[in-house]
């Protein structure tokens, strides 16, 4: 019977229930049991969110980590974890169109001033508020992987002109694509929305930070649905309080849950999501779960199983 370490910092009592079932309509015998248990110490599987690594590295029979979401930072995180194990990733389409849904919100939500017309209903305040050309516009995405793939596709298809920015060159249809600093930084000047995608790495972290926002043009728009640790948050603040940027939509934060104290609550122009933009759905994500702790029992190396090297 496989016995899978579970552990998810989400606070719903019932998620290890729910995952077990899930998982269990793919591979019967599958039992899930707490991280912190003592039969945890048979498994060959570890099934986890955010969980204390340090425990995760006393269970010496584990074969596999398996990140309860697209991200791999909360597994790799400060080296903790032997390196010969390997880590697999969800790869779910559906996360990645929830997140394309959330991007193209939060992107009609600048163009249209949704906020602005929000705030004149508080005084009943009727009269159109300026308009921005979406012709003219041009919308960054830094981070064009599974999920960025899928939402320049998209506001491709709303009619926006999209650029692209990854690690290796990309070719889709319609979409001008990049790679390396000289191009970062000439998306930085040219665009006027910037959308961060990114993996956390050592080379994205606080890769949105004073020198980076002040190489875009006054008034930009900046959206993080990739990782807090890659926004330097106090130089964010500066650059929305002086208008620079003129809006900023987070979904991610150097510390979750975001502090009470912390001063992004209290920016106008800062607009708080919490880690919602593309959740994981154990619906659509079970079978690959499933699928990858079969491929482990039976020595094979599972699909979306990622390279260590390069730390996504
Ligand atoms: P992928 O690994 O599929 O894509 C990552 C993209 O970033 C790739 O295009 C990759 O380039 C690019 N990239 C990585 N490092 C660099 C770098 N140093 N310079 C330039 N480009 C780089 O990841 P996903 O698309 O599945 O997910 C991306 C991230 O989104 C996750 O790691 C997670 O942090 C975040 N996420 C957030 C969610 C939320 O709800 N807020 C939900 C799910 C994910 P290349 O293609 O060349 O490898
Ligand atoms: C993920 C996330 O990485 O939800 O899947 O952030």
């Amino acid at each position: 019977m496989p016995i899978v370490a579970f552990y998810s910092n989400n606070s719903n009592p019932d998620l290890q229930n729910q995952w077990e079932n899930r998982l269990q309509a793919h591979y019967p015998e599958i039992s899930l049991v707490p991280l912190f248990s003592d039969q945890a110490e048979s498994a060959i599987t570890a099934l986890l969110w955010k969980a204390p690594l340090e425990r995760v590295n006393t269970l010496k029979n584990l074969k596999v980590l398996i990140s309860l979401g697209q991200g791999v930072d909360h597994i790799l995180k400060d080296n903790i974890i032997d390196n010969e194990i390997p880590v697999v990733r969800i790869v779910d389409t559906f996360m990645a169109k929830s997140m394309s849904h959330w991007v193209a919100m939060s992107v009609l939500n600048f163009i249209r001033d949704t906020f602005g017309y929000y705030n004149q209903q508080k005084n009943k305040t009727y009269k159109p508020r300026k308009e921005i050309n979406f012709t003219t516009l041009k919308i960054a995405v830094y981070g064009v992987g599974e999920i960025g793939s899928v939402v320049v596709k998209d506001l491709k298809q709303l009619g926006f002109k999209v650029y692209g920015w990854s690690r290796t060159k990309k070719n889709i249809a319609g979409i001008d694509c990049f790679i390396g600093e000289d191009k970062f930084k000439y998306l930085l000047k040219s665009c006027d929305i910037h959308i961060c995608l990114l993996p956390l790495t050592i080379q994205t972290n606080n890769i949105f930070n004073n020198s980076t926002f002040k190489i875009m043009k006054h008034g930009s728009c900046f959206i993080n649905a990739g990782r807090g640790e890659q926004v330097v948050e106090e130089d964010l603040i500066e650059n929305c309080q002086s208008g620079h940027i003129s809006l900023a939509i987070l979904d991610v934060y150097r510390v979750e849950p975001l502090p009470k104290n912390s001063r992004l609550w209290e920016q106008e122009n800062i607009k708080i999501w919490p880690h919602v933009a593309a959740e994981t759905n154990p619906e659509t994500a079970a079978k690959q779960i499933a699928n990858a702790i079969k491929c482990i029992e039976n020595g094979k190396i599972p699909p979306n199983t990622i390279e260590r090297k390069l730390g996504y």
